[in-house]
């Protein structure tokens, strides 16, 4: 026996080093289409969060609705190479399959791949507590806005009924089936039901919130540009609950005054 052969036997039989481990992962054929397909899906998820996303969203009328824009397109990002990746694997799996009759052999098994297990469940992890820390922070900063904007907001408290929505706006002191609001003025909803379980939502507002029997919630929001937004119900409340539907203004202060006025309320 060489000396050259022996030293080949001995690291034969050496078991390798995470690294080698990993850089052995990555040589693979099948591992490197895969994540080729999944950088190009992460790409495209990123140019669709970031471009054409807005796009399709509801017109942004209030903070609330830029601050879940926000969010939206932050959270596409995070989520954009865990999906891009899945959806490689997927595609890559899914066009072999198709090559023969024969189903391909089995690939070695990724679980027994120590340090690429903990590789990825390191970087997911990251991304999810990204994703919860964000989620918590945004939650803080609307109770915040809610709390120092209470004196100077307008109170509408909103009652869900089968299969209506109505309006009622206590310091005016009248009520409406229909709802407008001065714009740039926080507006604070106080949401119930008369009957079953209702969901308020103004769309382009950005807000939606549980209308529940015997149990006011609440939601602040300021409107921050003038015009006509929808308001929906979105929580199957019985037959007509699709065309629980109607439509809201954000106004000026004068035309919103006028209003109040001619439905017989007074400023406040
Ligand atoms: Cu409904």
């Amino acid at each position: 026996m060489s000396s050259h052969e022996s030293e080949h036997e001995e690291t034969e039989v050496l078991s390798p080093t995470p690294g080698q481990k990993v850089s052995k992962f990555l040589e693979r054929s099948d591992v490197r289409k895969s994540f080729g397909l999944g950088v190009f899906f992460t790409l495209v998820f990123v140019i669709l969060g970031g471009y054409a996303y807005p796009k399709w969203m509801p017109t942004i009328m209030s903070t609330d609705m830029k601050a879940n824009e926000h969010l939206m397109i932050a959270f596409t990002y995070i989520s954009a190479p865990i999906c891009g990746l899945v959806l490689g694997i997927a595609t890559y799996t899914f066009l072999q399959r198709h090559k023969g009759d024969a189903p391909p052999e089995d690939g070695p098994a990724i679980k027994t791949n120590g340090p690429v297990v903990v590789v990825w469940s390191i970087v997911t992890s990251l991304f999810a507590l990204l994703a919860i820390i964000w989620g918590i922070t945004e939650l803080n900063v609307g109770a915040e806005a809610a709390a120092t904007d209470a004196k100077q907001a307008i109170v509408v408290e909103v009652t869900g009924s089968q299969w209506v929505w109505s309006f009622n706006y206590p310091a005016q002191g009248f009520s409406s089936t229909e709802l407008n609001l001065p714009l740039d003025r926080p507006v604070e909803f106080k949401v119930i039901s008369a009957d079953v379980n209702h969901s308020f939502w103004p769309v382009q507002l950005g807000v939606k919130v549980d209308a529940n029997r015997l149990e006011t919630t609440s939601a602040e929001t300021t409107p921050t540009k003038l015009g006509v937004f929808d308001i929906k119900c979105a929580e199957l409340c019985g037959l007509y609950h699709a065309y629980m539907e109607s439509t809201g203004h954000v106004m000026t202060t004068s035309d919103f005054d006028n209003w109040v006025t001619a439905q017989g309320g007074h400023s406040a």
